[in-house]
């Protein structure tokens, strides 16, 4: 077996597949190395929401077809307060829209597309750690099938999401991390229910954040906000049902359909960013450098942005010997990674219960929120955001 690739990408998320993908489109060889199988990659529940420009990529290069088939077009967003549902015409203000396709939908329409041309994936892969990232060909030891392997290659893809090790391998000096972790978690629950609503509805209650989501016609994603050290299985779901229910209804006489809940989990919530995301021959994309709690719906996204730089970058070096785009990587990719960041903090902070904070805050959160709905240049600012800028 072959022990020299140009690429080798360590994580098999949306990040690491994706570039696999790209890469191979371009001509370029790699490998991805995933420390789980298979089976547990793509049944992972994660995100749900893809913006025009992930759209657009996975369109573009042959792996949308499933997503136009089973996924749905939204045009819109409520935000829902006071008793009052409010809507942002996302497509009306923007010209664009968002797609709803369960992030483990892609991961498996990306791993088809790797199989079908044969791409290198190694799944179960256990000890990885990354050697000599400041020479010219860098090293990844890994154990597989009970043998330690040791592969070399141009370039390290570390797309192995927050508690990967590519992030830590690069020396602490060079590194400068800032991160802000909030008190609160989301609660999460898939239902086997019909869609209560045509549109996703982000609900700020004096009793917490709700958010009701969809996946089919026959599979509904709800999160409310809960303390970050809940355990879901001590909550009954009469008690998810109840904190849904008065979170969310309006005094206009919708209510939420119930039914049965089949999954339940706490998700933490953090901003975090690593800056730079390259060492020598190291370049992290995704959730490996950057971290945003999920109001804003762009964690997924920003992971699809990072290894479309990050492809092009590498197809000028080893198609037209130029490195300039992988001197700027970082640079550029910071840009929209920091505009995401304040979006999606400017969200969580407007739409949760903040405990900590006195009265007046919470009077200010509920102008903003106000201020959202009724200005047009207000509603286009959050518009613009979530339907997401332009990937250059
Ligand atoms: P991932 O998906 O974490 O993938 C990293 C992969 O690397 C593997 N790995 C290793 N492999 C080899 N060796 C090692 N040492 C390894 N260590 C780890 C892991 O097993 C894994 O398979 O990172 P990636 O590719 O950067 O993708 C990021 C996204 O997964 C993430 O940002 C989103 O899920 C965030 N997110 C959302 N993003 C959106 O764009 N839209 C949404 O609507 C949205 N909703 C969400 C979300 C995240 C959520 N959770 C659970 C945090 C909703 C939730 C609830
Ligand atoms: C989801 O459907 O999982 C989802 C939707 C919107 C968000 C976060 C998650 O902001």
């Amino acid at each position: 077996m072959r022990t020299h690739f140009p690429v080798i990408v360590v994580g098999a998320g949306p990040a690491g597949l994706l570039l696999s993908h790209l890469l191979h489109l371009q001509g370029i060889e790699s490998i991805v190395l995933e420390s789980r199988s298979r089976a547990a990659v793509e049944s992972t529940i994660r995100a749900g929401v893809l913006e025009q420009g992930t759209m657009d990529i996975l369109n573009e290069t042959g792996v949308g077809e499933r997503m136009r088939r089973e996924g749905a077009l939204h045009h819109g967003i409520e935000l829902a307060f006071g008793g009052q549902r409010h809507r942002i015409a996302l497509t009306d203000l923007t010209g664009r829209a968002i797609t709803v396709y369960a992030q483990h939908e892609v991961i498996k329409d990306l791993i088809a597309a790797r199989a079908a041309v044969h791409g290198d994936m190694l799944f179960d892969v256990s000890d990885v750690s990354v050697h000599d990232i400041d020479s010219t060909q860098p090293s990844v030891q890994f154990r597989v099938n009970g043998q330690v392997r040791r592969l070399t290659c141009d370039f390290i893809a570390g797309c192995d999401g927050f508690h990967g090790v590519c992030r830590p391998a690069m020396p602490a000096s060079v590194r400068e991390e800032y991160q802000r972790v909030y008190p609160f978690g989301w609660f999460g629950v898939l239902v086997e229910a019909p869609p209560s609503s045509d549109e996703l509805i982000y609900a700020a209650h004096e009793r917490g954040f709700a958010l009701i989501s969809t996946r089919s016609p026959t599979v509904q994603r709800m999160y409310f906000q809960c303390d970050p050290s809940e355990r879901a299985e001590a909550w009954s779901d009469e008690r998810i049902w109840h904190e849904l229910h008065t979170r969310t209804e309006s005094h206009d006489g919708w209510r939420l359909k119930e039914g049965p809940i089949f999954q339940k989990s706490v998700i933490a919530m953090r901003s975090f960013v690593c800056t730079p995301m390259q060492y020598g021959r190291l370049f992290l994309a995704g959730d490996s450098a950057h971290i945003v709690p999920p109001t804003g719906a762009k964690g997924m996204n920003l992971a699809v942005a990072d290894v479309w730089r990050l492809a092009r970058a590498l197809d000028d070096f080893f198609h037209r010997d130029d490195e300039a785009g992988l001197r700027g990587y970082s640079e550029a990719a910071l840009k929209r990674i920091w505009r995401a960041e304040h979006f999606s903090y400017w969200m969580t902070r407007m739409m949760h219960r903040l405990d900590d904070a006195p009265p007046f805050e919470q009077q200010m959160q509920r102008s903003e929120l106000e201020y959202v709905v009724s200005s047009r240049a207000a509603s286009l600012m959050l518009a613009e955001n979530y339907v997401g800028l332009p990937i250059a």
